[in-house]
C-alpha cells in the first residue's frame, strides 16, 4: 500500500466542523505509523491530534474504539496522567464516521513530547523498561476478555506462518522465485518460532491486557527523557507480556531502522538490551511465572521474527497492508529483521545468564527486606 495522504484543507472543511475547537492555526502530518494517518490541529485554544483510524486494518473499528476508552480511563483512574484525553465530537462520539469518503477519525489532547527509533542511553533504556512494566502492573487486574481481539491471533506465530503459506501459494505478483533462498529459511524455523506461542496455547503463559505494539517509537518522552505513556493504543488487547518486552527490544538496541538495507551494519547492544531489562524486571519481576521467565530471552527474537515474516507475507501478497515508500520496502524491511533475529538467536547464552543473575540478586534483596 502507498501512503495515501488527505488534503488538509479537505480535513478543515469536512472532518474539523465536527468537532468543537477554536479557530485552526495549522494541520500538519505527524508520526511514521504504517497503518493509521495522524495530524496535528493548532487552533487558538491548543493543540489536538486527530487521526484517521485505518479500518482495513482494524476492521471493528467500534470494539477498538472500547478498549481505548477502557485503557485511558484505567491509566487516569491509576494517576497516570501523562496518558491523552479522548475529545468526543459535538454530537457526542469517540469518533465520526465520513461517508463520502469512508473514513473514520478520533481526536485526542495533543500530548507533547517525543520519540525515539533505538537508543545508546543505558538511563532512557531503563525508563523504556519500567513504563513497559508499569502499564503492565495497571492492566494485569483487568479482566482480560472484556478488550476485544480487535485483530485476532495478533502474533500468534501458527496464524502468522498459515498466512505466509497462504501467499507463497497464491504470489499473486510472481515474487516467490526469486526469494525461494528466503521463504526456505523461514519455513525451516517453523518448529522453533511456534513454540513459544504453543506454551501461550496450553494456558502456562498468562494472558492478559498488553499493548501489543511497544516499538521504542511508541513510547512518549519529556524534555528530561522521562517517559510520559506510551502511545498508539490500537492494538491493546489480550496478549502476552512477552510481545511487549520483545517488541522494544525489537527496536530500542537495535542501531539501525527497520527497513535498513545494509545488512552488514546491523548491531545489537547487550548493554542496552541489559539496561532495558533491569529496568523491566525491577518492577515486574516479582510477578512473572516460570514460563514467562523462561521465555523472556526469547521475546526479542520472537517479535523481531513475527515482524520479518508479516513483512514476507505482505511482499507476496502483493504490498496490501503495510504503507510503502520504495521499490520492495517490505522485502527489505523482512531481510532486516531475519538478520537480526540470527542475531538474537546468537545472544541466547548471554540473555539467559543475565537474566538469572538479575532474578537472583532480586531474590537477594527482597530477602533482606
Ligand atoms: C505497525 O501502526 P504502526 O506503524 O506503529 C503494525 C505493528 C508493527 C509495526 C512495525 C496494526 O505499527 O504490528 O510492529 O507496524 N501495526 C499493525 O513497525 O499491524
Ligand atoms: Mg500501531
Amino acid at each position: 500500500m502507498t501512503r495515501k495522504t488527505w488534503d488538509v484543507n479537505w480535513i478543515e472543511k469536512e472532518i474539523l466542523p465536527q468537532f468543537e475547537l477554536g479557530k485552526i492555526i495549522s494541520i500538519s502530518g505527524v508520526g511514521s505509523g504504517h497503518i493509521n494517518d495522524s495530524y496535528r490541529v493548532s487552533t487558538e485554544t491548543g493543540d489536538v491530534f486527530l487521526q484517521r483510524i485505518n479500518h482495513q486494518v482494524f476492521r471493528p473499528v467500534n470494539a477498538l474504539m472500547t478498549n481505548m476508552e477502557q485503557l485511558l480511563d484505567v491509566m487516569h483512574r491509576a494517576g497516570d496522567y501523562g496518558y491523552p484525553k479522548l475529545i468526543h465530537s459535538i454530537t457526542g462520539q469517540n469518533m465520526i464516521y465520513d461517508q463520502p469518503s469512508d473514513t473514520y477519525w478520533r481526536m485526542t489532547t495533543f500530548i507533547n513530547g517525543h520519540s525515539l527509533a533505538n537508543t545508546t542511553d543505558p538511563n532512557i533504556a531503563r525508563q523504556a523498561g519500567q513504563a513497559i512494566a508499569a502499564f503492565h502492573q495497571h492492566t494485569r487486574h483487568l479482566d482480560s476478555t472484556r478488550f476485544h481481539p480487535v485483530i485476532p491471533d495478533f502474533h500468534d506465530m501458527f496464524w502468522r506462518y498459515e498466512q505466509f503459506y497462504e501467499a507463497c501459494a497464491e504470489d499473486v505478483k510472481d515474487r516467490l522465485a526469486p526469494e525461494i533462498k528466503l521463504v526456505d529459511w523461514v519455513e525451516s524455523m517453523e518448529d522453533a518460532m511456534t513454540e513459544l506461542q504453543a506454551d501461550v496455547l496450553q494456558h502456562r503463559i498468562p494472558i492478559q491486557v498488553v499493548h501489543n505494539d511497544t516499538k521504542l517509537e511508541n513510547i512518549l518522552f519529556d524534555d528530561n527523557q522521562q517517559v510520559i505513556c506510551l502511545i498508539d493504543l490500537d492494538t491493546v488487547m489480550p496478549g502476552t507480556i512477552l510481545y511487549d518486552v520483545g517488541d522494544t527490544l525489537r527496536t530500542l538496541p537495535v542501531n539501525r531502522p527497520e527497513d535498513a538495507e545494509d545488512l552488514a551494519s546491523l548491531d545489537i547492544s547487550l548493554e542496552i538490551t541489559t539496561a532495558f531489562l533491569e529496568g523491566y524486571l525491577a518492577v515486574q519481576g516479582d510477578h512473572l511465572n516460570a514460563f514467562e521467565r523462561k521465555w523472556l530471552p526469547f521475546a526479542a527474537p520472537y517479535m523481531t521474527f513475527i515482524m520479518g515474516i508479516r513483512f514476507l507475507t505482505d511482499y507476496l501478497a502483493g504490498d496490501v497492508y503495510y504503507k510503502t515508500s520504495k521499490e520492495k520496502h517490505n522485502l527489505l524491511r523482512a531481510r532486516n529483521q531475519f538478520e537480526l533475529v540470527k542475531k538474537w538467536i546468537d545472544l541466547q547464552p548471554s540473555l539467559t545468564g543475565l537474566i538469572e543473575e538479575f532474578m537472583q540478586k532480586q531474590v537477594h534483596s527482597s530477602d533482606q527486606r
